[in-house]
This record gives C-alpha cells, structure tokens and sequence, in this order.
C-alpha cells in the first residue's frame, strides 16, 4: 500500500513528507521490500489490543508505543504535478507511474492563500489549486480513454469481453482496475469526461492537507474552502515536523496524532519554549493536533476502507511460534475474508488452508468468515 503526497511547489510537501516519515526505525522487519529515493515510511496509528488483553507485546512488523499501534505504510513524493501536466508539462512520464503506485493521494495545499498554481508566492484562493490538481488527474484519465474508446468497445464485441476489462487494460499504467472502472460505468459512460472525475474518485481517493493553518488568516481561508470542497483537514505540517524532532531529542514528549505535548528537558531555551507553546495554543488546542496523523489515518481507515488484524500461531498465548506476542499486524480491505487473509499472511501454504479459531469467541472459523477490525485470528493449516 501506497499513499501518495501531491501538491504544488511550495505547499509544504516536503514539510509533510519529512514529518510523516520522521521515525528512528529499523524497518528490516516491515513488509517492503524496496524503498526509493522518493519514498519513505510513515505510520498509521489504532490502539493496539495488548491493553485490552493486558499482555506485553513483542511487534515484529510494525512498532508499539504507550498502547498504540504504529502501522507502516509507504509514503511517496509524487513528482511533476504541475497545471498542464497531462499536456507534457513537468514530469509527465514519472508523474504517472507515480500515481500509478499510489492507492489515495494527500493534496498538500497552502491553505493561507500564497501560494498560486505554479507555486509561486502570490495571494491566491487555494480552492483553484484544488480544481487545477484534480482536473490534471482527470485529463490524464480521460485522455487515455478517450484515445482507445473506439478500439477498446470493437474489441469487446469481436472477443465477447466486458468493456472494462479492455479499459482496464488501458488504465493499467494508472493503476486503475477493472472493479474501479466497472463502478465508474453504473454512474456514467466512459466517453464523458465527468466519467473520468467519477473514476478518478473511486480509484485515487484524494485527501486535502489544508497546510499552514498556523499562519494569519488561513483558517478564514480554510473555512471558505471547506464548504466547497470535501476532505478538507486542517494541518500544520511545519508544527508537526518540529514536535517530532523535539521528541526525537529528548527535549518534549510528543505521541502520534495527540493535540498535547510536555516538556521534559530543560535544556529548551526561551525562544524553543516560545514557539512550543504557540504550536500548543494556535495549532494543537485549536485544531486536535497538527493534522498529519489524522489525515493519514482517515485515508488509510476511512477513504481506502482498511481494518487491522492480528495473526497469530498460537492463539493461547496470542503469539508466533518463537513466543513473539501479537507480532504482526495486517491491514486488510473491508470485507476480506479468512481464506484471503490466509493467503497473504502465507502466500506459499493458501492451498494447505483449514480454518482459522477466532481470539474473542474462541470459535473455529471458516473459510467465508469476514475479518472484523481488531481481530486476532489463528489461521490453521495442513501438512
Ligand atoms: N507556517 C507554515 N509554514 C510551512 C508549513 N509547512 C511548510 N511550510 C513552509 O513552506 C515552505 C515550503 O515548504 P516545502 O515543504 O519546501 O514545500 P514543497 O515545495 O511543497 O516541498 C517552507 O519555507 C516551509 O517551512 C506549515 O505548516 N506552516
Ligand atoms: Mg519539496
């Protein structure tokens, strides 16, 4: 899984990117293979069922701190989104097998009102930007389509195969899929070019960091694009960047996504002290928090629909086979079931699949059984 962060020069991308991804990790363990220049590793955060269960636990794949679970999802600093991009402007090519990665995208915008379209300091209504950015996405779209319509539906009809499965074809530079495009033609037809938003909406869920709400003026702004646009959150991303290098010194105690921090060294000076409790006052009290954290879990939870689960191989003890306790976490699509699950916790034994016993009821479950969110299942397998 990846998310996406987009936005024009100057919004505070990087700001968000060096936030979110700020962590002293050993992602050794974590379930990524490789991660590029332009990627990094940020966390979505639940709590973690060893409270509830009142047991110490042992995290293999993901991290634990005071209770909360610290999930790993990869960031991605989308390059080349810029007004004119699906015409060859900017970054074209990388723009797009960027966007194809990415599952649901954050739009960092100035939400201040500084920052144009190109990026450039000027007083601005940052609701254009967001019909700028979203209107490049649907161009791309469209054009793909609209470039292969003709010869995709004679296809469909000489080979007797649904049209979105042709379409999907087409899109698959985009990652978009059959599914997405299948939902996008019970609302419109794929030669209109609102079937392009329509598809866009259901494929790269997009989420507007509205960025610099600390600064004069911006939460008149962000008011008044609230009520135009939808997924609108309040951020800080400056804020949240200087929390967390604050605790990563040792100076305050800042958790993940709280509207609080306490200071805990007196090596602060005045000045630090100053700006700590400006962030405390105009951003955390104000807002809940800086933002970050909520925007990443509302996209991962909320818009892209996932739920946790804990697999385990010893469901009396709730541990792996070496005695690790809750040791992993997965994030699973709503409605996934056991039998999915099975196979991608051990995409090698699918086929040597049993059941699975459920934590809570103590219950065998089978195959059809649908994933609830904080489920700790034993997944049983044959010889
Ligand atoms: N006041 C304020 N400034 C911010 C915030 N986020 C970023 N900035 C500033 O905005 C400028 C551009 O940020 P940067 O992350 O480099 O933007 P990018 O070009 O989109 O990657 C920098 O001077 C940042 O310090 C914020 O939340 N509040
Ligand atoms: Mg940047």
């Amino acid at each position: 899984m990846m998310i996406g962060l987009v936005g024009v020069p100057n919004s505070g991308k990087s700001t968000f990117f060096k936030a979110a991804t700020l962590a002293d990790i050993e992602i050794a363990n974590y379930p990524f293979t490789t991660i590029e220049a332009n990627q990094g590793v940020a966390h979505v955060t639940k709590p973690c069922p060893c409270r509830r269960l009142g047991v110490k636990c042992n995290p293999q794949n993901s991290l634990c701190v005071d209770g909360i679970r610290h999930i790993p999802v990869k960031l991605l600093d989308v390059a080349g989104l810029v007004p004119g991009a699906h015409e060859g402007k900017g970054l074209g090519n990388q723009f797009l097998d960027d966007l194809r990665q990415a599952d649901g995208l954050i739009h960092v915008l100035d939400i201040s009102g500084k920052t144009n379209a190109e990026g450039k300091e000027e007083d601005w209504d940052p609701y254009k930007t967001i019909e700028i950015l979203e209107n490049e996405i649907d161009e791309w779209i469209h054009g793909i389509i609209k470039k292969n319509l003709v010869k995709s539906r004679r296809i469909s009809e000489t080979e007797k195969k649904p049209l979105e499965r042709i379409l999907a074809q087409n899109l698959s530079g985009l990652g978009i899929s059959e599914a997405d495009i299948k939902a996008a033609m019970k609302e419109s037809d794929p030669e209109e070019r609102e079937f392009a938003t329509i598809l866009r909406k259901i494929s790269k869920p997009i989420i507007i960091a509205a960025n610099k709400i600390d600064k004069d003026g911006a939460e008149k702004i962000f008011d008044e694009v609230r009520s135009k646009a939808d997924n609108v959150f309040p951020c800080s991303a400056d804020s949240e960047l200087a929390l967390r290098e604050a605790d990563k010194h040792g100076l305050i105690r800042y958790e993940l996504g709280r509207d609080d921090f306490e200071i805990v060294s007196e090596k602060l000076n005045e000045k630090q002290k100053r700006a700590l409790e400006f962030i405390r006052s105009n951003v955390l009290k104000k807002f809940g928090g800086t933002g970050v954290q909520k925007i990443l879990n509302e996209m991962i939870f909320e818009k892209l629909g996932y739920i946790t689960v804990y697999p385990v191989a010893d469901i009396n003890h709730v541990s792996d086979k070496k005695g690790n306790v809750l040791p992993d976490v997965f994030l699973v699509k709503k409605g996934t079931t056991l039998k999915q699950l099975a196979a991608k916790v051990h995409s090698d034994m699918a086929d040597k699949f049993i059941g699975g016993i459920d934590y809570n009821s103590r219950r065998k479950i089978g195959a059809d059984y649908e994933i609830k969110d904080g489920d700790i299942i034993e997944i049983i397998f044959g010889r």
